[in-house]
C-alpha cells in the first residue's frame, strides 16, 4: 500500500489512500475509521505517522475527532452559490433538506453607527435586531444577526422570524427584494457562537456580511452571518 522509497512522504501517502477509501465508500459518512493503533499496524509505520495524517485530515474537514470516542468520517460540506439573492429557507429547500429556525432573541434598539451607515438611516431611528440559528435537518449551520429598519416593517413579528423572513416581505407585505451586497471574511469561532453551532473550539468560521435592497432602492437588511466553515464551501461562476 505504501511506497517507502517514494519521494511523497509516508504521512501524506496514509491521507491519499484514507481519501481513497472515503471517496469509495468502504468508510462511510459518519462511520468510525480505524484507530491509530489500528491504523499503525496495518500500515507498519510509527504512531506519531499515523497521527499527522489524521490530523491533517481533520484539518482538511474530511475527518472529525469525538473525544473518547475515536475519529469519524465528516459529512460532504454544503456547496452555497454566491451569486443568486436566495434566502436560507429557499437554499435548504433546493437542496431536499429541511429548514429550521431558533429565535435567540428580537428586540428593537437605535443601531450603533456602522449599522446604521449601512442601512443609510441616522441611528435615532429604530432597527429590529434579531439573532437566529439556521438549522438544516436539526444540524445547526450558521447564526444570523439581522438589523431591519422598524419604519420598513411595522407588523414583523416573532412568529414570522421563526420562518422564512424573505418570505414574510415578499409575500405578506408584497414589496420586491432587488439586490444585496455580500462582503466575506474568515475567523475564529467566538465562545457564544460555537455554543449555538454545537462546535469545538477552536474552530473556523465563515462571516458573512449582507446589505439587501428592495428593487426602489430602499435597503431593509443589514444580516451579519457566521458559517460553520466545517460544513460549507462557497461556489461563483465567474466568467471573463
Ligand atoms: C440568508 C441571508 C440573509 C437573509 C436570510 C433570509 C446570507 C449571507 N444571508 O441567510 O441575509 O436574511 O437568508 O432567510 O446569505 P429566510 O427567508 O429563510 O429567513
Amino acid at each position: 500500500m505504501l511506497d517507502k522509497q517514494s519521494a511523497i512522504p509516508i504521512y501524506v501517502q496514509i491521507e491519499d489512500f484514507l481519501k481513497e477509501q472515503i471517496a469509495q465508500g468502504v468508510y462511510p459518512v459518519k462511520s468510525l475509521i480505524p484507530s491509530e493503533r489500528e491504523l499503525t499496524d496495518m500500515f507498519g509505520v510509527s504512531r506519531m505517522t499515523v497521527r499527522q495524517s489524521l490530523t491533517n485530515l481533520v484539518k482538511d474537514g474530511l475527518l472529525y475527532r469525538e473525544k473518547g470516542r475515536g475519529t469519524f468520517v465528516a459529512e460532504e460540506k454544503m456547496e452555497q452559490p454566491l451569486n443568486g439573492l436566495t434566502s436560507f429557507t429557499e437554499d435548504m429547500k433546493e437542496r431536499g433538506l429541511v429548514p429550521g429556525t431558533k429565535l435567540i432573541s428580537f428586540s428593537k434598539i437605535h443601531p450603533e453607527p456602522q449599522i446604521a451607515a449601512r442601512l443609510g438611516i441616522s441611528p435615532d431611528e429604530l432597527v429590529y435586531k434579531v439573532v437566529r440559528i439556521r438549522y438544516a435537518d436539526d444540524t445547526p449551520m450558521a447564526i444570523e444577526r439581522s438589523y431591519l429598519p422598524v419604519e420598513l416593517f411595522p407588523t414583523l413579528t416573532e412568529e414570522a422570524l421563526q420562518g422564512s423572513l424573505y418570505a414574510f416581505i415578499e409575500k405578506q407585505e408584497k414589496l420586491v427584494i432587488g439586490q444585496a451586497t455580500q462582503r466575506m471574511e474568515a475567523a475564529l469561532a467566538k465562545t457564544e457562537d460555537a455554543g449555538y453551532l454545537q462546535i469545538a473550539l477552536p474552530a473556523a468560521v465563515v462571516l458573512i456580511e449582507r446589505v439587501s435592497a428592495l428593487m426602489d432602492g430602499r435597503i431593509f437588511e443589514v444580516v451579519r452571518s457566521t458559517y460553520r466553515a466545517d460544513r460549507y464551501k462557497f461556489i461563483s461562476e465567474i466568467g471573463r
